[in-house]
């Protein structure tokens, strides 16, 4: 998820067999103020306000993420992680080799490490595309992986998968991973989009690895997001000091609170910022002032939790089969492996 920018491909300065020594070039990304100042116009202006996730996840907000990633309420990283440390040898054996990688925000790509350990334990080199919005994350899923020598990394900065364009490919097969259940940050249609997207860009053959987060307990799920510590509360209330920073707002965050719901009849955890009273926001750079009325809120985020059906249902909806999956003994993370089913023959003209 996570996404304004335009691509940038950042394969420049790569070695013969290696990582790219030069980095990700941060200089080519655009400036996203207008899309900032656009997406903040519309959503706060709207009957019901709302600020588009990606908002979420500037230099400070990505951060915060991966404090979140780390706390002990918040299972989903380390739940994923332990099923990619069991399984990865099934997993890219069943995807077919010889294969390579690209990922879908990637960020620091730790947990993607094992499974291109697995996958180099089975084939001599392999490349491996991270995507990714932000150059930051990028240049951590470098340095994450200079130790494996026999891995060719070509970074993209791109806006996926509108913006992607992929490298010609390497190996006779492609795995597309899409970790993390950033799937669960977008709406069902945008789900279903992107996972079309997904598979236009890819060949008949070619594999797709979702990991996502399984409906479950709101007792459990409500923690996830409503951490002790407050590090979600941070990191939600931080997408206001980034409006003061970039638009010239004057948010006071001590006048706004951090709020879960868990939507049951769409299966989401939602997360909002409550106005803690009543008060107008002046906006510089939109030359606006929002009002808001005490126990207003602001939609931020939402986080779909599917059943093993819908998982299946929404790959099957975006025109993928889905061959075999992997949870965890608690079953409340899944990795399902899908393939690009092999394109069927138009009727039209045949005789
Ligand atoms: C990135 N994404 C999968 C996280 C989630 O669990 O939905 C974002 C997050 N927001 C608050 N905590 C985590």
């Amino acid at each position: 998820m996570r996404g304004s920018l335009t691509t940038t491909a950042a394969d420049e300065g790569m070695d013969d067999v290696g990582i790219d020594r030069a980095g990700v070039d941060v200089a080519a990304a655009p400036d996203t103020f207008a899309a900032v100042a656009t997406a903040v116009r519309a959503g706060l202006t709207a009957p019901q306000k709302t600020l588009p996730p990606w908002l979420l996840y500037d230099g400070t907000g990505s951060a915060l993420f991966e404090e979140i990633t780390a706390l002990p309420e918040y299972y989903l990283t380390r739940t994923e992680r332990a099923i990619l440390a069991s399984s990865s040898d099934e997993i890219v054996s069943a995807a077919g080799l010889p294969l390579e990688i690209v990922e879908l925000g990637a960020g620091s790509a730790t947990k993607t490490s094992l499974l291109l350990e697995a996958l180099l334990a089975r084939q001599p080199t392999a490349l491996y595309t991270p995507v990714d919005v932000s150059p930051t994350a990028l240049r951590l899923a470098v340095a994450e992986l200079r130790r494996l020598r026999r891995l060719h990394v070509r970074p993209i900065l791109a806006r996926y998968p509108d913006d992607l364009v992929l490298p010609e490919r390497t190996a006779e097969r492609r795995l597309v991973v899409f970790l993390g259940s950033n799937i669960g940050n977008y709406d069902p249609s945008e789900a279903r989009a992107l996972l079309e997207g997904v598979r236009r860009r890819l060949e008949p053959g070619d594999a797709f690895l979702l990991g996502a987060d399984l409906a479950k307990s709101p007792r459990l799920l409500r923690p996830a997001y409503d951490d002790a510590a407050g590090v979600t509360a941070r990191f939600n209330l931080n997408v206001l000091a980034r409006l003061n920073r970039e638009l010239g707002a004057a948010f006071n965050l001590d006048r706004f609170r951090h709020l879960v719901k868990w939507n049951a009849a769409a299966s989401r955890v939602e997360l909002y910022l409550e106005s803690t009273v009543a008060q107008t926001v002046p906006i510089r750079a939109l030359n606006a002032k929002i009002t808001f009325a005490r126990g207003e809120r602001i939609h931020t985020e939402s986080s779909y939790k599917l059943t093993r059906t819908a998982q299946r249902r929404l790959l099957v909806d975006a025109g993928f089969q889905p061959e075999a999956r992997w949870y965890d003994v608690r079953k409340w993370f899944g990795l399902t492996l899908a393939r690009v089913p092999a394109r069927r023959r138009s009727r039209v003209g045949a005789s």
